[in-house]
């Protein structure tokens, strides 16, 4: 049996990539199961005619060179615009390569291999279909046998199919059928042929690894491990002997247990029962010890089959009101989610590009990641058990059907079952994820929805969470919900809340709900009456956060209009959400886990918003993962236990005023800030935040200083702000939380106020719908207007240099009709500078932009201006004060 085997000479690698190298001493048998990339060598042709490209004759030589990992999507780079080389194409993709087979002799089989593909693959070995799998995210296998041709050359040709889900669409019945990220097109993740013996461990299991093992009854002493094996046998029948064996870390063998099996022809199981001996538990990121198991077959002759798989010893338990427990101690889960991209590469990730992300969450001080909103790879979730994160695991049920009577029509609910019996027995095995959901934001009335009609996911919902206990009865399963107590989103109206055993709420406090600056009372009030109501229900907090754009700076983030979906999307509000969020859930022990939503920008076709077209900008570090924003420094200061001391403001160098608010994130009890060498002050860092208030900045370069002590350790930061020369004119851009460059002019973000409210026409568009009017103004300038400051009476007290001054204030009527008799007046160090008028008759009508210009002597340093609406309100669009 193995003599022929050996006849492949082509790289070989072994299956469960998790394994460590055996190190027992014992001369041991490489796995008689060979195992030959098929990453290199493709031709590659997206969409065009496709008659013929199955064929053998068929000519591919003007198709692309390409190798796998690949997908034909990339987008949502940093200051790519969708039509100057970004790619987010849906539709049919073709790829073909030939494999030189050795001659083969004696019984083996042949396996095809593919990691993932996006979203529909069908397959083609030497001109003949042979098979299709659905879903972009889980491993599957095909059986190639009896197309294979041993001695020759084989063409495989794969069709990628990543259709936008629609009625009558190829896609209108995988999941998932929207949502806020993109399902990438492609050969995204590797491909293997796999070579096998005709009777062995099964490779067609869902194409997870046929064996299955789980320890339970773990004390100091000794821990039980269960390991069922599903057997295949397509040959003849035959008497074998199993064995279980675990390895420790050092490649030590610790257990063993054998065991005759009889092999008739088809499938069947096996369990074998083992103990460890004082077993080394797997304690999340204190210690993420690992063993390996392996399950061996030998007959007359030999070994003739074998896997490896990773095996973590560890007991844990969520509860309702006390959180969670790893090994019997209590453990508050923090962590953030990842959705499974990056800027040029899209989805075709390396291996190391996976390690990589895992270094950017372990060095913030996470111990959770929840894995948004689908099947990650096998090499993220082994980075995962390694890591020690626990992981949340999911299913993409992203968004609530609202086709075929809302609650989805049966071959929904049959891929749906499908990629969720995948995705749990692929991933049965790695200790670090500790739960299954089963859905996300599927209470929304229509999500991003397909279709019309109102959903009805509840019942796929409790479908999805009987095959789940049927897989895996061992496992808890959670769903993120979105809406539950929300009135401003139209819920499906079926509670959900408990159809699960455990319940995410993504919540956006601070962001896309009203009053966003009460953000942490309302996170705090709101769980607490879930918690009340659900007092049996373990509650976590599967989402939140802010969209962050590094380009986008605020000078005072309580002052502008918070645009959820359109431009400002400012990197310092970003931080200020998570302050505020992070206590509610800190202070809470019943909350068990919290994810940040999300640690890195993602792109997503339904936005136009932050830095870039086509990005959700929530992440804490960005897109191409070079710029950690402040926000993720906050956590890092929160939760890694290394000393930090953080300046924020990194990116907002060229300062619009003469005085800032200088904030760092540190877990140093106090620091001190000096500018230019000058000590500005030695501040207590409450809550991780060390502020100094109305810092004043000297025109050109501020060297900025700050030095603390923490975890008995000195830390420093530094870096240079340039102030502006106020000789030169200060520019606020009123009623925004960004600030912006128009010509040579720096506009602040609204600051220095009190009063009136900030406003806004448009409010940006989201999955091709636009809120609220599209309006603009008729000016110049019009981007000056697009965001304005309106009330009955408000007050700005600007710092400026003594002396005399000319203010230039723009305004114009956002209200089209009812504006007669209505007048502002304004008032300049407590003077009348402007008396009343009527804004509209001083624009020649509403919606046109317009400037008056008046003198001012400043004597103490401040700038007073008063705006008064008389019969309706004051409207100011921008403050401009020059010499
Ligand atoms: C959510 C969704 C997630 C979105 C996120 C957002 O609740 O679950 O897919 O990306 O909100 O940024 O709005």
């Amino acid at each position: 049996l193995l003599a022929p085997l050996l006849l492949i000479a082509t790289p070989v690698q072994a299956l469960a990539t998790d394994a460590p190298p055996s190190r027992t001493g014992v001369a041991e048998a490489a796995s008689p199961r060979m195992v030959r990339s098929l990453d290199d060598g493709w031709r590659f042709r997206f969409g065009g005619d496709d008659s013929g490209v199955t064929a053998p004759g068929y000519d591919d030589g003007s198709w692309e060179a390409i190798s796998i990992p690949h997908s034909w999507n990339h987008f949502g780079e940093y200051g790519l615009k969708r039509s100057a080389g970004a790619n987010s194409a849906q539709g049919v993709g073709w790829y073909r390569r030939t494999v030189d087979a050795p001659v083969a002799t004696g019984e083996q089989r042949h396996y095809l291999d593919f990691a993932a593909v996006g979203t529909i693959a069908d397959l083609w070995v030497n001109g003949q279909h042979v098979g299709q799998h659905k879903g972009a995210f889980s491993r599957f296998r095909f059986d190639v046998t009896r197309f294979w041709r041993a001695g020759a050359p084989n063409l495989i040709v794969v069709k990628a199919d990543n259709s936008k889900p629609a009625k009558g669409s190829s896609t209108e019945y995988v999941i998932p059928l929207a949502g806020d990220f993109f399902v990438h097109g492609g050969i995204y993740r590797g491909v293997s042929l796999i070579t096998a013996p005709d009777a062995g461990i099964d490779l067609l299991d869902h194409a997870g690894p046929g064996i299955y093992a789980r320890a339970s009854s773990i004390t100091a002493e000794t821990a039980h491990v269960t390991v069922l094996a599903r057997l295949r046998n397509q040959g003849k029948a035959r008497v074998a002997m199993a064995s279980a064996i675990i390895r420790d870390a050092a490649g030590v063998e610790v257990a063993r247990r054998t065991m005759p099996v009889k092999l008739p022809a088809g499938s069947m199981t096996t369990t074998l029962d083992l103990d460890v001996a004082r077993p080394h538990l797997w304690n999340g990121t204190a210690d993420p010890y690992l063993y390996t198991v392996t399950v061996e077959l030998r007959d007359k002759v030999g070994l003739f089959d074998r896997v490896d798989q990773p095996l973590g010893i560890r007991s844990f338990r969520f509860d309702a009101n006390a959180g969670f427990f790893l090994n019997g101690r209590r453990i508050k889960l923090h962590g953030v989610s990842r959705h499974q991209d990056r800027a040029g590469k899209g989805w075709a990730l390396s291996a190391q590009d996976h390690a990589d992300d895992m270094a950017l969450i372990r060095e913030m001080g996470a111990n959770t990641v929840r894995q948004a909103h689908y099947q990650h790879a096998d090499e993220w979730t082994g980075e995962a058990d390694r890591a020690g994160m626990v992981v949340w695991a999911e299913l993409p049920y992203v968004t609530a059907p609202s086709l075929d009577g809302g609650t989805g029509a049966p071959a929904l609910w049959t891929n749906a079952e499908e990629q969720l019996r995948e995705q749990i027995r692929q991933n049965y095995n790695h200790p670090s994820i500790l739960l299954w959901s089963v859905g996300n934001e599927v209470d929304s009335a229509k999500g991003f929805g397909v279709g019309r009609e109102p959903a009805k996911p509840l019942a796929l919902l409790q479908h999805l969470q009987a095959v789940a206990k049927e897989e895996d009865p061992f496992r808890p399963t959670a769903f993120a919900d979105c809406c539950e107590g929300l009135s401003m989103i139209q819920t499906a109206g079926e509670k959900l809340a408990g159809t699960a055993d455990l319940i995410g709420y993504n919540r956006y406090f601070g962001w896309y709900y009203p009053k966003p600056l009460e953000a942490r009372q309302q996170l705090g009030a709101q769980m607490d009456k879930f918690h009340a109501e659900h007092p049996a229900l373990p509650i976590s907090v599967s989402e939140y956060g802010a969209g962050g754009a590094i380009s986008q700076h605020s000078d005072n983030i309580r002052t502008g209009f918070i645009n959820a979906i359109g431009r400002p999307q400012t990197e310092e509000y970003l931080g200020w959400v998570h302050e505020a969020n992070w206590p509610a859930i800190r202070e809470r022990d019943y909350i068990f886990a919290s994810w940040v939503w999300n640690m890195f920008d993602f792109p997503s076709n339904l936005r136009e918003e932050g830095d870039s077209v086509d990005l959700n900008t929530k992440g804490l570090v960005t897109f191409d993962r070079k710029v950690k924003k402040d926000a993720f420094y906050y956590y890092k200061a929160q939760w890694s236990g290394e000393p930090v001391l953080h300046l924020t403001g990194k990116r907002y160098i060229d300062r619009a005023y003469p005085i800032m608010d200088v904030k760092a994130y540190s877990n140093a009890e106090r620091a001190t800030l000096t500018i230019n060498g000058r000590v500005v002050g030695d501040v207590a860092c409450g809550g991780s935040i060390c502020n100094w208030t109305n810092v004043p900045l000297a025109p050109g370069a501020n060297d900025a200083v700050v030095t603390a002590v923490a975890h008995g350790q000195t830390v420093r930061d530094s870096m240079v702000w340039h102030g502006p020369d106020p000789a030169l004119g200060i520019h606020i851009d009123a009623g925004d939380i960004a600030g912006r460059v128009l010509g040579d002019r720096r506009f602040g973000s609204d600051h220095f106020v009190t009063g009136g409210q900030p406003a806004v026409f448009n409010l940006g568009s989201f999955g091709g719908r636009s809120s609220g009017p599209k309006r603009t103004v008729e000016a110049t300038e019009p981007d000056l207007y697009a965001y304005w400051r309106e009330g009955d009476a408000f007050s700005y007290a600007i710092p400026v240099p003594n002396g005399k001054w000319r203010v230039t204030i723009h305004s114009f009527e956002p209200r089209t009709e009812g504006t007669e008799g209505q007048s502002m007046a304004i008032t300049a160090q407590g003077k009348t500078a402007v008396p009343a008028f009527n804004i509209a008759r001083a624009a020649a009508g509403p919606l046109k932009g317009f400037a008056m210009t008046f003198p001012v002597r400043v004597r103490d340093g401040l700038l007073r201006l008063d705006f008064a609406g008389q019969g309706g309100k004051a409207v100011v669009a921008a403050i401009e004060i020059s010499k």
